[in-house]
């Protein structure tokens, strides 16, 4: 079993055909059922609480997990998943900062309380940002940062009384420091002719409001008492021969046996192996392929993995399904290549956000969104700025939409955010995101950050060590950071194998002056390719539109404007993307909700669809544009021919 140290890596690692992940400690599998596990979803309401006590420490100097949350105090209807903060009439809970208690009753199933052989697991999606559980009042584990999923074994809780009920009750805390991620910090306003005693605001260095809560589902799951605890796929291309190799991590018995076999997508099986690693070989493979790249885009088989142990109780089994896409990715001094073919992001960045549930994962709400992506022709998107739900990855695996998948690491803009302290919390995000996202096909690289201060002298040694790092856990994806700063002084650039740059021309600076943006836009792209020969990807681009307000000849915020701005930038984008452009990707997808300041007019308004997923007029232009794009890559024909019925955009 490898489930060791970087010392045993050095040694091990080149056993292992590429499956470099074997340094990351303990599994984070997608909670799926199958013949040995169960799972039970705890989504709907919890009681809450916000402390709005003086410092915020109420709840523990009161033991609040020790009782049901109701005999300690009022309580609220708060759903999960959702942010807390719009769900309410109080302003004042929009805006809290500091411990919020999340509390839920439940029945266990009688099965799981008394079968010893039942291994009974509490995972949470996310909780933003810091989070301390307990169980019938015993704590069972804490986690820092939201985004990313966190488990507790609660197997010896639930099994060791006569009842099954079980009082789940979760503590969560949004305050940022200049160590967390994304950064932030707490002003205290001292002035007593201005502000009450103890009054103190938080603040961040990026754009978008921290929502916080129980962003995603908690579930149950069990699993036997011996189990697959991870597995690790990453797959190759010999000729026509798809190759895959895989690797299992069983817990709880060193004395199991592991078989596997790969089912393409009518259930046959192609291939089978026996062991906890091995590589499987299927001849004339299906390579998952972006959308619109290929007749059958995102071609999906199923690994299904059998293990079977020798326990103190006897014979035990577990099984688990991991959808499995063969492909490459590959980066040269000019292209992105995907199974060889050079690949153009044609996308978007998006948020977690949407009115009322924040940033709470909503199924109607991410259907609208891939169905939205789809007929604007996109093929790729960024998680700006965060690691998104595992459902959301999981459609992106089915539709063949690429991803650039990017850790928190957002708004790190103080010199303290490049402390070591800082950077060891980084690493560890950055296992956490690999650990849970590194079997997605459509994750094709990722980002370690966003506009970080890259020209802080400590950047360098930052970047140095945080790319290494990543790429030292998954040595099969190409990683980066996505920079604003000038191409001269940023000191992380070196490392990246991709350039992905930001930059708002006639929006920020030049206001109402669309007729700069060709000259200063090439400037940037051709000072980046000589300094660096890397490819380069346009990360963000855009301008604010308010939804029917309408200008001719066009001014800020008008529909007319934010049309005209793109437009500019896709004159230079169609003559770069010749050489060395591999990528653009529009800011942003949908309206966002931001902090309140006076340059944000409820929120973000660079969405080319509004926050309620209607398009303004810059949608019709990107979604010709990306049909056009999309119709002259290589395979575009006959995948155009049969996908685009009805679309209109295209004579077949
Ligand atoms: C950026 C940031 C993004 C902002 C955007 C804007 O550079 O990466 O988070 O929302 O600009 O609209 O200002």
């Amino acid at each position: 079993m490898l489930r060791g140290s970087a010392g045993a890596w050095a040694v091990l690692g080149p056993l292992l055909w590429g499956c470099g992940l074997a340094l990351l400690q303990g599994g984070m599998l997608y909670p799926r059922e199958s013949r040995s596990r169960e799972r039970k979803e705890l989504d709907g309401l919890w009681s809450f609480r916000a402390d709005f006590s003086d410092n915020r420490r109420q709840g523990f100097e009161q033991q609040w997990y020790r009782a049901p949350l109701r005999e300690s105090g009022p309580t609220l209807d708060m759903p999960v998943p959702s942010s807390f903060n719009d769900v309410g009439q109080d302003g004042q809970l929009r805006s809290f900062v500091g411990w919020v208690w999340y509390e839920r009753e439940i029945t266990l199933p009688q099965r799981w309380a008394e079968d010893l052989g039942a291994r009974v697991v509490l995972r949470i999606g996310s909780a933003h940002y810091y989070a301390i559980v307990w169980v019938n009042g015993v704590h069972v584990v804490e986690h820092e940062g939201g985004h990313l999923p966190f488990e507790a074994d609660i197997s010896k809780l639930v099994q060791s009384g006569p009842l099954s009920s079980c009082r789940i009750t979760i503590a969560i805390n949004n305050t940022l420091s200049p160590h967390t991620l994304p950064p932030g910090t707490i002003l205290y306003k001292t002035d007593p002719s201005m502000y009450p005693k103890g009054y103190f605001v938080q603040n961040t260095k990026f754009d978008f409001f921290n929502y916080a809560g129980l962003h995603r589902s908690v579930v149950l799951y069990t699993t036997p008492t011996t189990y697959i605890d991870d597995i690790t796929v990453t797959t190759d291309v010999d000729q026509d021969i798809g190759l895959v190799n895989y690797q299992v991590i069983v817990q709880g018995s060193d004395h199991f046996q592991v078989d596997v076999s790969l089912l393409d997508e009518e259930g046959k099986v192609v291939a089978k192996g026996a062991g906890a690693e091995g590589q499987l070989q299927v001849p004339s493979a299906h390579l998952w392929w972006p959308y619109l790249m290929h007749e059958h885009p995102a071609y999906l088989y199923s690994l299904e993995v059998k293990m079977m142990a020798q326990t103190a109780m006897g014979p035990v089994s577990d099984f688990y399904t991991l959808p499995v896409g063969i492909r490459t990715v590959a980066v040269t001094e000019s292209q992105f290549l995907i199974n060889g073919k050079p690949f153009y992001f044609r996308g978007v960045n998006k948020h977690e956000d949407a009115d009322i549930r924040g940033k709470g994962f909503d199924w109607p709400l991410l259907v609208k969104d891939f169905n939205l992506l789809r007929w604007l022709g996109a093929n790729a998107f960024r998680t700006s700025h965060y690691p998104y739900a595992e459902e959301v990855l999981q459609l992106c695996d089915r539709y063949g939409i690429v991803v650039i998948d990017e850790s928190p690491g957002v708004g790190i803009a103080l010199v303290e955010s490049f402390s070591n302290v800082s950077l060891q919390h980084h690493l560890e995000v950055m296992e956490e995101m690999i650990r849970r996202d590194k079997n997605h096909p459509a994750v094709v690289m990722w980002s370690v950050a966003n506009e970080p201060a890259s020209f802080l002298k400590p950047a360098g040694y930052y970047f140095k060590t945080l790319i290494a790092h990543t790429k030292a856990l998954d040595p099969s994806r190409p990683v980066t950071f996505v920079t604003n700063t000038n191409y001269e002084a940023d000191l992380g650039a070196p490392y990246v194998d991709v350039i992905c740059v930001n930059s708002y021309y006639s929006w920020y600076h030049d206001y109402g002056h669309m007729e700069v943006i060709q000259l200063q836009l090439a400037t940037q792209f051709e000072n980046w390719y000589k300094a660096y020969q890397k490819p380069m990807i346009q990360s963000e681009y855009g301008a604010d539109a308010i939804e029917g307000f309408h200008e001719d000849p066009p001014l800020m915020f008008s529909e007319e404007y934010q049309k005209g701005l793109l437009k500019q930038y896709h004159v230079v984008l169609d003559q770069k993307r010749k050489e060395y452009v591999v990528g653009e990707l529009i800011w942003n997808f949908a309206d966002f909700m931001t902090n309140q300041s006076p340059v944000r007019m409820i929120g973000n308004r660079k969405g080319i669809f509004t926050r309620q997923r209607q398009p303004k007029s810059a949608a019709f232009l990107l979604r010709e544009r990306y049909w056009k794009l999309a119709n002259e890559t290589r395979y575009q024909r006959s995948a155009v021919t049969s996908q685009c019925v009805g679309s209109g955009l295209f004579t077949v």
